[in-house]
C-alpha cells in the first residue's frame, strides 16, 4: 500500500505542468485512419494546454472509417483528453472538414462542451480578427482561380457552394474524397503550385471580408506569414509532420513541431538515465 502511493507520487512528480498558451489550433488529426498519430497526439495534450482550442477541421475521418471501423483505445483517449480539457475549462471549438463533413449537420450545437461551428471569427491578443475554416470549400477556387477571376464575384459563390455540393455528392456515392497528400506526393512540382495557390486563395478570402487573416488547415503544410499585408496561418496536420499552431499572450504565432520536439526530448531523456549514478559522497 504504502509502495503504491510512493509510486503514485513519483509518477505525478515526475508529470510536467502543461505549457500554457493563449490559443491552440490543431486540424487534420485523421483520428480512425489508420496513419493517425494518437500516441503523440496525446503526448502533445498533455504537455500543451491553452484558454481557447480550435479544431480546425479532418478531426475524425468519417471517409476511412466508411471503409472500415477502426477507432483503437489511443483514439478514444485522444477524444477525452479534449474533453476534459472542455470540462476544465477551455473554451473548445470545432470547425469541421472536409473529413469530418458529418459534424457540419451539427453547426450552432455543442457537445460536451465543446462548440461546433461552420466557421469562427478568432480575435488574437492585439486585437487582429482572423477567420478560422478547414479551408476545403476554396479548392475548386484554387484550381480554377484564372476562370473565376474573369467571370467575377457571383462566379466564385456558386464555385463555394458547388464544391459543398459536389463533396457530398461523392460521400453519399462513396467515391473517395480527393487527397491532398497522396496526390502530392505523387506530383511535387504540381502541389509546390497548389500549396501556394490555396494560401493566395485564402488570404483573398480574408481580405474580400474586410479582416485581418485566415487559420486553415486542409492542405497539410503549417505556415505562418503575411501575404499582402494578410495574415496567413496554417496549422500543418498531425499525421505526418505533427504541428500545431500556438497563439502567444502577445498575439504573436508559433509553429510547434511536436514529433521533433517530442523526439529531442526522448533522446534527452535516454541520455540521461544512460549516464553513470552520480558518486558524490564517495571518499
Ligand atoms: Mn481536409
Amino acid at each position: 500500500m504504502v509502495e503504491q502511493k510512493l509510486t503514485n507520487f513519483r509518477a505525478s512528480a515526475a508529470e510536467p505542468e502543461p505549457r500554457l498558451y493563449r490559443t491552440l489550433f490543431l486540424s487534420d488529426l485523421h483520428l480512425g485512419a489508420r496513419a493517425a498519430q494518437a500516441h503523440l497526439l496525446l503526448d502533445f495534450l498533455k504537455h500543451n494546454d491553452a484558454e481557447t482550442i480550435y479544431l480546425v477541421g479532418d478531426i475524425v475521418d468519417g471517409w476511412k472509417l466508411r471503409k472500415g471501423w477502426h477507432w483503437p483505445q489511443a483514439h478514444n483517449d485522444v477524444v477525452q483528453k479534449m474533453l476534459r480539457k472542455a470540462r476544465k475549462g477551455a473554451r473548445v471549438i470545432y470547425v469541421p472538414g472536409n473529413h469530418d463533413e458529418f459534424a457540419r449537420d451539427y453547426t450552432g450545437l455543442t457537445f460536451g462542451g465543446v462548440e461546433v461551428v461552420d466557421h469562427a471569427i478568432h480575435e488574437t491578443a492585439d486585437g487582429k480578427k482572423l477567420l478560422v475554416i478547414h479551408g476545403d470549400q476554396f479548392d475548386i477556387v484554387v484550381r480554377n482561380a484564372r476562370w473565376l477571376a474573369f467571370l467575377g464575384d457571383w462566379a466564385y459563390d456558386v464555385a463555394i457552394a458547388a464544391n459543398t455540393h459536389l463533396n457530398r455528392f461523392r460521400r453519399l456515392f462513396g467515391v473517395g474524397y480527393w487527397s491532398f497528400s497522396a496526390w502530392a506526393k505523387l506530383k511535387v512540382k504540381e502541389a509546390v503550385n497548389f500549396i501556394g495557390d490555396f494560401e493566395e486563395t485564402l488570404a483573398a478570402e480574408a481580405r474580400r471580408r474586410g479582416i485581418d487573416g485566415v487559420v486553415c488547415g486542409h492542405i497539410h503544410h503549417a505556415a505562418v506569414k503575411t501575404i499582402d499585408g494578410v495574415i496567413y496561418v496554417n496549422t500543418g496536420d498531425f499525421v505526418e509532420s505533427c504541428t500545431a499552431i500556438a497563439e502567444h499572450e502577445d498575439g504573436t504565432f508559433e509553429i510547434l513541431y511536436w514529433r521533433k520536439t517530442a523526439a529531442e526530448r526522448d533522446a534527452e531523456q535516454t541520455a540521461i538515465k544512460a549516464l553513470p549514478a552520480p558518486r558524490a559522497a564517495a571518499a
